[in-house]
């Protein structure tokens, strides 16, 4: 017990090193949904050639032990201990080879990790502390071992038998059986070891490396889904080419596997050649899949493949080093998706998700830095904060040392550490030195926790014609942290004259004049930068490309906004300012409602959308999101004090306003991109769907709205634009949504994956009729609390994305989600600690809401028997 949390805390600075080396694992798995039994063969050699003997310590959960043996002898229960997740065998002999023998029930699995069933088919998820669900053994990334696998099965239950590496035989066996053999012969930890048995069916196609390799590339995926694979191959091709021209990177077996489930706690899995996928990220047709879920498939099949290097060739000495891979390999599949679509598009919408989910987390009861230095249950920690966050602190890296020197540092970190577990500290060692720099004090993103403000004042002297910049620097303690320190931030600033044009920036302390972005370098905590010949007071244009992961606030006026928006060359700033122009309108009509003052609509705010309604050069896709408003709940984390009603209340009036003061500019751009031509997947057609129903969900606000809706609803040739149509139908409380909603479920109602969609269109809608209609769905034939997709599409969503709903001033929808949390955690404790998180942010609400939402948790906390998963996320909430 620890700081009132029941599991244990365990800190980084308290590592030490595996004393054994465990070269090569020879396991065994005779297959059955009700039973498996696995046998495992490994040769432990002390790494001390000092000592003769040593204490071994395997890991295990779960495991029912049918025998072990040490060189030969068979160990009875007085020969070993067996406390908590550990069996040690005390003094083993410097070279000890252990046998063992295991039971385990994949069918009753329900936590999906370990060995466990999805439909018909049995597959593993091993990352982080898997594998000592399946055998006894060192379950730690710094173990890193080759792995034989033979997996025996009947051969009509189990046709298909995968593991990890090349296949290296197989053969009928009496009775129907089979098995097969896999060799991987890449040493890798045991988070990396992966197996699939089920009958299942496949694409197949090809890929030869820039060196001539030939690879084998194969998606297996229930026989139903054969038809929605292909989005999923290409994206893998595509990635693959991107990794050797952009990365120098070239993959390494001659195989390479995909597998699809729809029983999935997280998005997939980067397995060693065969990467293990929640359906969500491989499945696409244009009818049953949205564009934004072809751009997730390519992006999380892009994530995986680069994984390959940055995660497995090198791995991570700890869990505590997990944003090494994680952030790295986020940082590597926005870069993929930047490269093949738009980045600009990709880039805003990458920081409006930090935005919206990690800045939050960093202010909150998890708060902790991108490489965290203590946890209860590491599965709490594949964040936001260790994937996002860490993903912008590379950024950095690469904002500072520039492509060329980046990628001199990458290829220094591979030479350096290829088949090695390794540090944070050793990744920023190899960017510094290929690049001859020092990154010491860079390195303190890794271990401070927070989001930083950055203050910015600024003077100009027009006898001068000198302006000059003030930037102030502070992190607000967090719940993990006191004491912060000054961080290394780049900050890309650029200048516009009032009409718009560029000026060029040289500083007062030397410098040529650069047109354009210069980047400067804030290291301590105030720093002024002046700028010299600047003809007149400029309007700045701060933090380009979102430089680093910091608040900014700096006054802009209206007007100022306004110039950004229709000039600023960069496109985050540019949306930024609308979004910035939006926001304030929306928070001052929110004042204006608490106060029972009517609400009025920003002549600013008007000319600005009438400038992006009618600029027909920039990228649609870029209009769209400058026009999509700031969501409630990132709006929420602008106020002191919560208001809930007040604030969806102001953003509707915002955004009714806007839809009727400007419904000829909406209705004239949607009839021009609504041009009845068949769906076609190009970026280019993306694009021009966003704005189309940007558009459109302004209009549904208008009197045409409802029919326009029915009318796109029922020419629809895709996922896209008919989900806009009928969520459009649902948010205005049309009457024809009820019909919507039953002709879409009775078309789809056995499609797991649209049956999703169904009931997130339902569990968003605002108001406090939703809670009912979230117990109702609970009964559906196609929800099961069992399945992760189905709890995110219908709790999660209530919860975290439907604030009057959820936040109802009657507790109703608090007590409700607490009693799921306490379901879902005796069933899958990794989903109910997400769930538990919906929770975190109580202590920003009105006392009313604080009280009811502090009774829930500790309600849950009371749980006996909770999972140390949600205990760690409910008692870090209550402190
Ligand atoms: N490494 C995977 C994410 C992942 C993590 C944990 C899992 O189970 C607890 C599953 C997947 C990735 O970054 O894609
Ligand atoms: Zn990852």
């Amino acid at each position: 017990m620890k700081d009132g949390i029941s599991g244990k805390l365990i800190y980084r600075k308290n590592y030490t090193d595996y004393p054994w080396n465990v070269d090569h694992l020879e396991i065994y798995f005779d297959i059955g949904s009700e039973n498996t039994t696995v046998r495992a063969e490994m040769e432990f050699l002390l790494k001390d050639t000092t000592k003769t003997s040593q204490d071994i310590v395997l890991n295990g959960v779960d495991l029912q032990l049918l025998s072990l043996s040490l060189n030969g002898d068979l160990l009875s229960s007085a020969d070993y201990a067996v406390e908590g997740e550990t069996l040690t065998i005390p003094n083993a002999p410097a070279s000890s080879v252990i046998k063992t023998e295991v039971r385990i029930h994949p069918a009753n699995n329900s936590a999906l990790e370990g060995l466990y069933l999805s439909g018909t088919f049995l597959l593993t998820q091993c990352e982080a502390q898997g594998f000592r669900k399946i055998t006894w053994f060192p379950d730690r990334p710094d173990v890193m071992t080759t792995y034989r696998v033979t997996l025996e099965a009947d051969k009509s239950e189990f046709p298909i038998l995968l593991s990890n590496g090349n296949q290296k035989g197989s053969g009928d066996l009496a009775g129907g059986r089979h098995w097969v053999c896999w060799e991987d012969p890449f040493p890798k930890p045991s988070y990396l070891f992966a197996l699939v048995a089920g009958d299942l069916a496949l694409l197949e196609d090809h890929f030869t490396t820039r060196s001539g390799r030939d690879v084998v590339l194969r998606i297996y995926v229930e026989a139903e889904n054969l038809d929605r694979c292909e989005h999923a191959m290409e994206s893998l091709i595509n990635a693959m080419r991107w990794d050797e021209e952009r990365f120098n990177l070239e993959y390494d077996l001659d195989i390479y596997h995909i597998v699809a489930t729809n029983d999935f706690n997280m998005g997939a899995m980067e397995n060693k050649s065969l990467n293990i996928f929640n359906s969500k990220y491989v499945l696409a047709r244009p009818d049953t899949a949205t564009d934004a879920d072809y751009q997730g498939i390519e992006g999380v099949i892009g994530h995986e493949y680069f994984h390959n290097w940055t995660g497995n060739r090198v791995t991570c000495r700890d869990w505590f080093e997990l944003t090494l891979k994680e952030g790295l390999t986020v940082f590597r599949d926005e870069e993929f998706s930047a490269d093949m679509q738009s980045r600009a598009v990709k880039r805003i919408r990458v920081i409006r998700d930090l935005r919206s989910r990690q800045f939050p987390e960093d202010d909150g009861p998890m708060s902790h830095p991108i490489r965290p230095d203590h946890y209860v249950e590491i599965n709490n920690f594949y964040t936001a904060t260790v994937y996002q966050k860490g993903a912008t602190i590379i950024r950095m890296y690469h904002t500072l040392l520039g492509e060329a020197g980046f990628q001199k540092g990458m290829k220094l970190y591979f030479e350096r550490h290829d088949g090695q577990a390794v540090t944070c500290d050793d990744f920023l060692a190899a960017m510094a030195d290929a690049n001859d720099v020092n990154l010491d004090r860079f390195g303190r993103w890794y271990s401070q926790s927070g989001t930083p403000q950055v203050h910015i004042s600024d003077h100009y002297d027009a006898a001068t014609q000198e302006y000059t910049l003030t930037l102030e620097q502070t992190t607000p303690a967090t719940h993990d942290q006191k004491n912060k320190q000054a961080l290394v931030i780049p900050f890309a600033v650029g200048l516009l004259a009032a009409d718009g044009r560029e000026l060029p920036l040289q500083l007062k302390t030397g410098q040529d004049a650069v047109k354009g972005t210069r980047l400067l370098l804030m290291e301590e905590k105030h720093q002024e930068y002046t700028f010299i010949n600047i003809p007149e007071l400029p309007v700045p244009s701060l933090f380009r490309d979102y430089s680093a992961p910091v608040k900014i606030f700096y006054p802009y006026t209206p007007e100022q906004l306004a110039t950004l928006i229709t000039h600023d060359s960069d496109a985050f700033v540019k949306w930024d300012a609308a979004q910035r122009m939006a926001q304030s309108a929306i928070l001052e009509q929110c004042q204006r409602h608490a106060k029972g003052l009517a609400m009025r609509l920003d002549e600013s705010l008007l000319k600005a959308f009438r400038g992006i309604l009618s600029d027909r050069s920039a990228d649609p896709a870029l209009l769209a999101e400058a026009m999509n408003l700031p969501d409630e709940d990132y709006l929420a984390e602008q106020m002191e004090v919560v208001d809930v009603d007040g604030i969806h209340a102001a953003r509707r009036f915002i955004k009714e306003g806007l839809a009727s003061e400007l419904k000829v500019l909406f209705a004239e751009r949607y009839a021009e991109l609504n041009d009845g031509q068949p769906y076609r997947k190009s970026s280019r057609a993306m694009a021009r769907r966003a704005l189309k129903n940007v558009c459109l969900s302004y209009l549904l606000d208008t009197e045409t709205g409802e029919s326009l809706g029915a009318a796109q609803l029922k020419s629809s040739d895709n996922m896209t634009d008919t989900l806009a149509a009928i969520q459009g139908l649902v948010l205005i409380d049309s009457a024809l949504a009820g019909t919507a909603l039953s002709d879409f479920e009775s078309e789809w109602r056995a499609d797991p994956l649209v049956m999703d969609k169904w009931f997130i269109m339902q569990a968003i809608k605002p108001g406090l009729g939703t809670l009912n209609k979230v117990r109702e769905l609970m009964q559906h034939e196609a929800f099961s609390i069992q399945n992760p997709n189905k709890v995110r599409s219908l709790l999660g969503v209530f919860s975290m994305l439907n604030p009057t709903g959820f936040h109802a001033a009657d507790g109703s929808g608090y007590a409700f989600h607490a009693d799921r949390v306490i379901e879902l955690d005796g069933l899958n404790p990794q989903m109910a600690a997400r769930m538990a998180s919906a929770f975190n942010r109580w202590k920003r609400y009105d006392e009313d809401r604080k009280a009811l939402m502090k009774t829930q948790l500790q309600r849950i906390a009371a749980v006996k028997n909770l999972s140390g998963d949600v205990s760690e996320i409910v008692n870090n909430a209550l402190r």
